[in-house]
């Protein structure tokens, strides 16, 4: 008898110890699954680093900004006293600093995070990364805007949302939370569409082509793979087109391409190369003529159509404002502003993206 109860005992021991060991599996696929992007980003990184000793901060500067002093507010919250209780007055003026109320945390308020997913593009032929912020209290039934936001040159779908300093989350809940904007999906996607999965980005002709060939992906991949995954709001008045830098060259490019896509669209010091230039990176022959540079004259264009860039931007420096001059030249209606004392950095790409939501919200208010 007491061998018998002996041998229970043991046999009940070995399950437990199976239970616990599974439950802790689960438990680190779990996590493994919740890793968050800007983690990922990191370990990305540090790869980076090790087969490209040196350049890997260079390399990150281009693809989603040059970091900021003012990062120094990384990681802080503020109580909603802090903020100031009275939201922002809503008059459609642009202002060149996103305040900084708006792009701090506030204590209590839920965010969401950054997911990674694929889809399949045809336009590549080749399964395909996006990252996606999804509203903390997303529901299915819901139905919301959104916004595609491109990243930089040498970036992929982890460049803008894997960059804290953006401060995207926190300027779009903040907005939200003010009831200033309804709650806003943002889809970053990996705007080098190659079909050969073995090319590079690098400053030269053939190899800055498959960014001029994301037109296609997202128009007949990406967009109809995330209007019927997601609940997404479509048509114009709901869809958001921003980029950085080489993003906001094929922002600019798209916007003129496929206006009746977008209702909002925001350019952060775009690069060159839409028409024919040489600058100290590289000769481009151009995406269009400077007369090209236009929108058809039958064309919806955009509600808002804004151009931005620092005063002190030390990588595209007046390309953005030549832009500007082409596209007023052209008779493209558009808002042009400069953001006194930034360079190609994190300022620019937080005063791009707090003025061009401020636009949505004055413009759905009236
Ligand atoms: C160039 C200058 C700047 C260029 C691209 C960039 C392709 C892009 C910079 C960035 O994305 O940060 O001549 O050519």
């Amino acid at each position: 008898m007491k061998r018998i109860i002996l041998m229970l005992m043991a046999g009940i021991l070995l399950m437990l110890v199976a239970c616990g060991g599974k439950e802790r599996e689960e438990a680190n696929v779990q996590e493994q699954n919740d890793t968050n992007v800007a983690e990922e980003m990191e370990s990305r990184v540090d790869a980076e680093s090790r087969t490209q000793a040196g350049n890997t901060e260079d390399l990150r500067a281009f693809a989603s900004g040059i970091g900021t002093a003012e990062e120094s507010a990384e990681g802080s919250e503020i109580t909603p006293e802090q903020a100031g209780d009275t939201p922002v007055t809503l008059t459609n003026e642009i202002e060149e600093r996103c305040p900084a109320a708006i792009a701090t945390a506030r204590a209590g308020l839920d965010y969401g995070e950054f997911t990674h997913g694929t889809y399949y593009s045809e336009t590549c032929g080749m399964e395909r990364g996006y990252t996606i912020l999804l509203p903390a209290d997303y529901t299915a039934e819901g139905q919301y805007p959104v916004l595609y936001l491109l990243h930089g040159i040498f970036g992929d779908e982890y460049s803008m949302s894997g960059d804290p300093n953006n401060k995207i989350r926190e300027i779009l809940g903040n907005f939200a939370a003010d009831g200033l904007i309804e709650e806003t999906i943002v889809v970053c996607p990996n705007m080098y569409a190659a079909t050969d999965p073995d090319m590079k980005p690098g400053f030269d002709a053939e190899s800055v082509l498959p960014y001029d060939n994301f037109i296609n992906d997202l128009v007949n991949d990406l967009m109809p793979f995330i209007e019927s995954t997601y609940s997404v709001r479509t048509g114009r008045e709901n869809t958001y087109l921003a980029g950085f830098s080489m993003g906001g060259r094929e922002t600019i490019y798209i916007t003129l391409q496929r206006p009746e896509l977008f209702g909002y669209v925001c350019a952060i010091s775009a690069a060159p190369g839409i028409v024919p230039t040489a600058d100290k990176f590289m000769t481009h022959d151009g995406q269009m003529t400077e007369e090209e540079m236009r929108f058809a004259d039958d064309a919806v264009e955009p509600e808002v159509f804004i151009l931005c860039c620092g005063t002190k931007d030390s990588v595209v420096g007046e390309y953005p404002r030549s832009y500007h001059e082409i596209l007023e030249r052209n008779g493209a209606d558009h808002i042009w502003y400069e953001i006194t004392g930034a360079d190609h950095d994190n300022n620019a790409i937080r005063s791009g993206l707090y003025n061009l939501f401020k636009q949505i919200a004055f413009d759905k208010a009236q």
